[in-house]
Order: structure tokens, then sequence, then C-alpha cells
């Protein structure tokens, strides 16, 4: 966007520095200002992703081996801070606000209220939250788990920051209980990863490490955006570009930390106001057209081989690999020849010559590692597009060796952790064999509900107790209507928690509010103070020890909230409770005991830096039935159609100033918007062709699979905001863009919600300022 051209918009203008420097300080020192404790979060902030502290709860991007100083990181820094902010929201605060009242506040100031200091349970006579003793909390959610004719009618959900040891015992409670119903934030996240890589290489984790940065000839960076969602990534790349490596990145925006890093770590960059140069080619490619690009790079790739080799010259293809470790190559030379370059430049908006380019520095380099996030994975066929990435790098053989490989880019600081401790819906043997030989109960085998079918259950009254460890579900989820409509039908909804957030607002016949420690708290248990592990993007699994006093006195650890509904729904139980949370170690050896593959896990997890668990992949150990890796198709190119020639496809991203839900501030200020976050982000072309111009309000109507059961979809009064998009391409920000994408719009593989590729129609708007999706109030009527 070039503002000298375009009409004055209030909070929207030109951002034209680089992504981290003086810019990344200030809004932390904005940030912190409202929140501090006076030295509290000081201390933190020095204590976090060093050895001996704790894990940052801002992302899964992995800590290099020896830290030593602080590595700064502007929202690491307003996740803690956020956490260990000054403020409280305790019981007078309750009941002095009615859940109505509560209700009509924006999600922003909801936990912007601070830290809940008190066990609190929903009393419908006054309309408000009022504090509960922790036992007669565990009664009564005992009582109503018990009352349940089928243990299938509750649903647990888990966020991705529980520890791996909470989210061991929640899975063991859960499973001993009697269902396998486990909702994930990954199933919203990274499921098409965890259901596409096993299926391609065998493995669903990434398969490189830090160091192979270190080694690596070429990046490529599709999908995601790590000046704000992984900002220590930027160091990384920014050695790799320095060292001459070229970055490729693909992308319907132009992100700024993909441009130019001015890193906070170096006084010479920050003092001469210089930067470094990430991506050496910005592909900004059509939304939902990476397999097209995908695929034309794999084109390219096989004619310049059969260029290379019919010259008597080495192949760009790696033959051996492909003979003595894979499956499938012939089917997938056959896929792509059959792909006309037309289709692939129509589907991507990029044209051959630039695909070409991407392949031939792909083609160059001795060792690769695509690095992708949500724009390749929230898609109808985020499975597929997965896949085609393995078959890129399969290609080449930059599977299992160093400096070459895999990355996604997982979201919660121990999303995946979670997954490898058992929250899964879909247990396997081992799993089932592991619970069994470890505590003598039979846990159920028959597979439970990812977080698309635990809603669906929910709305259709098949469900009707929630249990939520962190989170917040109900806005996370698409069809924010419909989804909050269903969750007013439970009987009993209970959210372990550290701040308000508009999914315990929903009220059911009973509503619960268990306020937890953050990762930045000192947790004693009876023997001592206690630590917890979690698992980074690259399967290190290291110790995080939290050090503030909790917020109140009040707060109990996840283990320990666990531990408190377990023994209350099940007295028969087989699992010593009180002994393993009194010390986490004896949690530790049973996940050994569990998944053999945490073997030695106390002793392990004490050295410094933690340990990996292994990756079979990255070593050529194909765990796939024939015990060779995949080359799977992706039919078609057609990821997600648009219904209409009018229809424009959106995507739905997270602004600089957010953590998923969670809204740390109203700017965005590598885009350039401040104070505001009704925006949507629009090509000029786009903008001319519906006659409206920058500033201009606008209503937002889903079609296509989105309005396909007939009900109108929309959000309206957003503004306008020209900006450098790929064309047929608008954005707006996640939440709000939750309301337009219907339930049943997910990959029918994984389960992953199309977040990112939403047709819809964009009109002059009828109404006069921003009105937000309609919001019900919050009671069943
Ligand atoms: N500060 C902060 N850190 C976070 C989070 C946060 O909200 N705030 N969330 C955490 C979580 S849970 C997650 S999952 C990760 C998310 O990290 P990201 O995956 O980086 O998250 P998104 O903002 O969803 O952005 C995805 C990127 O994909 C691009 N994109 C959209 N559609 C397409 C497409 O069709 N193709 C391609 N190639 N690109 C597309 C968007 O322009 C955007 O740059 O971050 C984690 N870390
Ligand atoms: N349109 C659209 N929707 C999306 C996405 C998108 O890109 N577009 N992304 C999806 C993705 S990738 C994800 S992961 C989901 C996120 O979905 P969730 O993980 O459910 O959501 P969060 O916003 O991370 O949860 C925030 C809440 O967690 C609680 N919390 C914070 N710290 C702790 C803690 O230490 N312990 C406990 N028990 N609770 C804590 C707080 O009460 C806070 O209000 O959203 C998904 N939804
Ligand atoms: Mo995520």
């Amino acid at each position: 966007m070039s503002e000298k051209d375009l009409p004055h918009v209030p909070g929207v203008s030109d951002y034209d520095g680089a992504a981290g420097g003086w810019g990344a300080l200030g809004a932390v020192a904005r940030a912190v200002s409202g929140q501090l404790a006076l030295g509290r979060e000081t201390i933190a902030l020095h204590r976090m992703n060093q050895p001996a502290g704790f894990d940052c709860p801002g992302c899964a991007w992995p800590d290099p081996k020896e830290t030593s100083s602080f590595e700064f990181c502007e929202n690491g820094a307003k996740a803690v801070t956020w956490e260990a902010t000054a403020k409280r929201v305790k019981p007078e605060f309750f009941a002095k606000n009615t859940v109505a009242d509560l209700w009509n506040l924006t999600d922003y100031t909801l936990e912007g209220f601070g830290r809940i200091t008190h066990p609190m349970a929903y009393d419908r006579a006054s309309d408000t939250y009022q504090a509960i003793e922790w036992d007669e909390a565990f009664r009564r959610i005992g009582e109503a788990l018990r009352a349940l004719p089928d243990p299938n009618m509750a649903e647990f959900y888990t966020s991705g920051r529980a520890s791996n040891e909470a989210a061991f015992l929640y899975q063991l409670f859960v499973r001993e209980y009697g269902t396998n119903n486990f909702p994930d934030c990954s199933n919203m996240c990274h499921e098409a990863t965890s259901v596409g890589l096993p299926k391609s290489i065998g493995s669903g984790k990434g398969t490189v490490l830090l160091e192979d940065f270190d080694h690596c000839d070429a990046i490529f960076c599709i999908g995601h955006n790590p000046g704000t969602n992984h900002p220590r990534m930027l160091s990384t790349l920014r050695e790799a570009s320095l060292r001459g490596v070229p970055i490729v990145v693909l992308n319907p925006l132009p992100e700024r930390g993909l441009e130019r890093f001015t890193s906070p770590q170096h006084p010479v960059e920050m003092l001469t106001n210089s930067s470094v140069r990430i991506a050496s080619t910005y592909y900004k490619l059509k939304i939902g057209g990476d397999v097209a690009v995908l695929k034309g790079m794999m084109k390219y790739l096989l004619a310049a081989d059969r260029a290379a080799t019919g010259a008597g010259q080495p192949g760009v293809i790696d033959r051996a690999f492909i003979e003595a470790n894979t499956t499938g190559y012939e089917a997938l030379v056959d896929d792509i020849e059959a792909t006309s370059w037309d289709a692939i430049e129509a589907k991507s908006g990029l044209s051959r010559a630039e695909i070409e380019a991407a392949g031939d520095i792909y083609a160059k380099a001795e060792r690769t590692i695509v690095c992708y996030g949500m724009g390749i994975t929230q898609h109808a066929h985020g499975t597929e597009n997965v896949q085609q990435i393995a078959n890129l790098l399969l290609l080449r053989g930059n599977i299992g060796r160093q400096g070459a490989g895999i990355c996604p880019l997982r979201g919660h600081s121990n999303v995946q952790g979670d997954r490898t401790v058992g929250i899964t819906e879909k247990p396997n043997d081992e799993l089932n064999h592991g619970i069994r030989s470890t505590y003598g109960f039979e846990p159920p085998v028959e597979h439970g509900h990812d977080a698309v079918a635990a809603v669906i259950a929910i709305r259709e009254g098949r469900s009707k107790a929630l249990v939520a460890l962190g989170g917040n579900l109900a806005v996370a989820m698409p069809d924010t209507e419909e989804t909050f409509a269903a969750m007013r039908g439970l009987d009993l909804a209970v959210h372990i928690a550290t701040k308000l957030n508009r999914s315990h607002l929903i009220l059911a016949k009973q509503s619960f509010i268990l306020p937890c420690l953050g990762r930045t708290e000192l947790d004693v248990q009876a023997t001592g103070p206690q630590s917890v592990t979690v698992e980074d993007s690259m399967s290190m699994v290291h110790a995080s020890a939290g050090s503030l006093k909790p917020a109140s006195e009040h707060l109990r650890s996840e283990p320990w909230i666990v531990r408190g509904i377990a023994r209350a729904t099940l007295p028969q139980t087989r699992v010593d409770w009180d002994g393993l949370v009194a010390d986490y170690d004896l949690i530790r050896d049973d996940i050994e005991k569990v998944f053999p593959i945490f073997f030695d896990f106390n002793q392990r997890v004490r050295q410094p830096g933690g340990f990996r668990l292994r990756v079979a992949a990255s070593e050529r150990d194909w765990a796939t039935p024939d015990k060779r890796a995949q080359f799977l198709l992706a039919r078609g190119l057609d990821e997600d159609p648009l219904p209409d020639e009018d229809n424009l496809m959106l995507t739905t991203i997270r602004s600089h100033d957010q953590y998923n839900t969670t809204i740390y501030g109203l700017n965005d200020r590598y885009r350039g918007v401040t104070g505001r976050r009704d925006v949507i982000f629009m090509h000029a072309k786009d903008l001319a062709a519906r006659g409206l111009k920058h500033g201009d309000r606008i209503d937002v109507v889903a079609t296509g699979v989105n309005a396909a059961d007939g009900k109108r979809r929309a959000v309206d009064g957003f503004v306008a905001v020209e900006y450098d998009i790929a064309e047929g391409s608008v954005a707006m920000y996640y939440p709000e863009g939750n309301a337009l994408i219907a339930l049943e719009s997910h990959d029918r593989r994984s389960g992953t919600p199309a977040y990112k590729s939403v047709p819809v129609r964009i009109t002059r708007s009828t109404v006069q300022g921003a009105k937000r999706p309609k919001r019900q109030a919050a009671h069943a009527v």
C-alpha cells in the first residue's frame, strides 16, 4: 500500500521499518507498563528459556543449546508479562459483574482483567460466578460426570500449554473414566501434519534439529509468519541469510518478519538502524495455491532432470535414494506430467517463470529445509498440502540427512508434547497396552471425538459435559454462533484456566472456573518444588520450572487439579493420584512405563538442554506399512474452489498483538494497523472491481461450503484496507473471521477446520460502524 495516493483511514498507515529493532523494544515497554508488578516480570523475563528457568509459553520454537544470555523476543515477553500481570480477578469482581454484563465486554477486556484468584462456580439466581472451595467443586464435578449415562457423553479438551505431566495425568483420568473424547487445540492447528506425515514418511513430526539450519543450502518458508508467531526463529533465518543461504517465501501477504529483521541481540544493527534481509525471493501466491506451486516446482524438477541426464550430466532427482527408500515415484511422475502449466499458473497466481526459478533454487541446493505453518494446514486439503511438501523433499533425498528436512512450526509451546503423552482421540495399540500393563485397567479402544466432532456432538445433544484443560474452545472454533449455541446446551462445563475468557461465560447447567498456576510460577507439592517438561517443534524435551510467587494462594497446579477431579469422579481408581502429584518425578516414571520412547526420562531431562525424542524418519527409518517413504498424490489443484466468479478467498490470520484468542493490544505494527481489528486486507484491483476504495465500510458474506446449509454467515461493517496482498485473496483477523466458517468446512482427513480458505462475497456495507458477529445473551432462554 502506498499511503500517498490513498485516503486517510484512522489507525491504518504504512510501516516501513524492519521486524524487531527498537520498535520491538518499545512495544514490550508499552505492553509491560500496563501490567507490571514491580520486579516480578523483570525477574520472569530473565529466567525465560534459560537452562534452569521456565519454558516460554509463547511458541514451540526450540532454544539454542548453549543459551547463556537472555534471548530477547518481543512476543515472548508479551506472553510472560500477560501471565505474570499484577492485575487480579477476585470474587468481589465477579460479585459486582453479572455474567450478562461481562458478556457484553470484548475478549480483549475480559482477559485484560487479569489472573483469576479463586475457584468459582456459577450461581444462576444471581447470574454471577461465586467462590467455591476446591473440594466442593471437585465433589460436584465428580457427581455430574458420574451421573452421565455414558462416559462418551463427555468431552475433554486440551489446549497446548499443558505440560507433559499435566497432560499425561489428564489422559489417564479420562481413559480410566472410559472415553477417548479428546478434542485438542492441535485438531485446529497441525493435525494435517500429524495425519499426513505418518502416511508419507512414517513419523508425524518434523525431522530437523536447530543445528540443521547451520548446514542447509536453501530454506523455503511456506505459510507461516515467524516475525509474529515464532520470533526467535528470525535469529536462525538471519544467520542463514548472512551465510548466503537463499530463503524462498510463499505467502499471499508481504510479512515484514520474512522481509527484513533488526536483531535486538546485535548492538551494531540496533545503533545503526540497519537490518538483515530475510527472504531472497518472496512469492505472493494466491490463498490455496500451494499445491499448484509445489506441483509446479516438481514439474520443473522432472524436466530439469530429463534435460541433465539427456545431456549426460548427473540428474537432479535423487534416484538412488528413491530406489532404496520410497514407493510411488512413477505414479507421482504421471500425476505431475498430467498437470498443465496453465492450470498451475491460474491456481497459484504465479507465473511459470517464477515457479521455475523457485524450482531452480531447490534443484541447485545440496540440502534444503522446508518450514511451514497454518497457511498450509488450515485448508480443506491441508493433509494433501503437507504430503506434497514431503514429496518435493523426497525427490532430492532431503529427509534424513544433515542440513535437510521438513520443519512444521508447531503452535502452542507444548502442543506436540501433549500428543506424545497420550492426548489423542485415536489411541494406538502401544498406548492401550502401556496403560493396561502399568495401571491394570482396560482403556477404551473405540476412537473418540476430535475438536470438530466434539462440538458437533454437543450441538446434537449427544455430549453433555465439557472439561477444558486451558484454552478458549468456543472462540477458537469455527462457526461462532453455532458453536456458542451448542455449548449452551451442556449440563456441565469445567474450565481450568489462568484468565477469564468468553468460553467461561457460555453457561452450562453447572459451570466452574478452576484457576491454575502458570508456567512462570513456583509449583510446590508435598515433596517440595516441582518442575514440569515440554516438547518443542523439534522434539526436544526439556524441563521448565517457574520461580514467581503464585498470583494467589488459592491457585493449584494443573496436575493437582486433574488429581482432584479424578479422585472425585473415580472412587474405585487404580491410580495413586496423591502419590503421583506429590512428586512429579513419579509421573515421569509412569510416562516412561507407558511410552518406552521416554526411557531414562528423569535422568535425561536433567541433562542441560534436555534430550531429543527419537523421530524415526530423521534416521531414514520409515515406519510405514511397507517400511518405505511414500510419494502420495493430491487430486488436481483445486484445493478449495471458489463457487462464483465474483467471490474472493479469505484467510484468517493473527495480528502482532495477539496470542490466539488472547488479544494483548489492538495494534498490528508490521501491517500498519493501530488501535483496531475490524479490517480486511484487499488488493487494489479487487477493491476497484467492486467499486470500493481504501477505507470503505464493507460486508463480508460467506459463500460456497460455508453457506451450503442455507445459513447466512457474515461480518458486517468492516473496513477495507488496500494492501499488497495477492489478487483474489483477502485476509482478516482470527477470531473475528470465525463467524464466517461452518463447522462442516474442514479437511476430511484430519478434521482441521479450513480457517485459511473461506470463499466470500464482499460488498459495500449496509450498516454504519463495525458490527461484530451477533452475540446472543449468555443464557439459554
Ligand atoms: N505471538 C504469537 N505467537 C504464536 C501464536 C499467536 O497467536 N501469537 N499462536 C501460536 C499458535 S497456536 C500457532 S498454530 C502458530 C501460528 O503461526 P503461523 O502459522 O505463522 O500463523 P498464522 O497467523 O495463522 O499465519 C500463517 C501465515 O500463512 C499465510 N497464509 C494464509 N493463507 C495461506 C495460503 O493459502 N498459503 C500460504 N502459503 N500462506 C498462507 C498468512 O499470510 C500468514 O503469514 O503460532 C504460535 N505462536
Ligand atoms: N479463524 C481461525 N481460527 C483459529 C485459528 C486460525 O488461524 N484462524 N487457529 C487455530 C489454532 S492454530 C489454535 S492452536 C486454536 C487455539 O485455541 P486455544 O488453545 O483453545 O486458545 P487460546 O487462545 O490459546 O487459549 C487462551 C486461554 O488459555 C488460558 N490459559 C493461558 N495459559 C494457561 C495455562 O498455563 N494453563 C491453563 N489451564 N490455561 C491457560 C487462558 O484462560 C486463556 O484465556 O485456535 C484455532 N482457531
Ligand atoms: Mo495452533
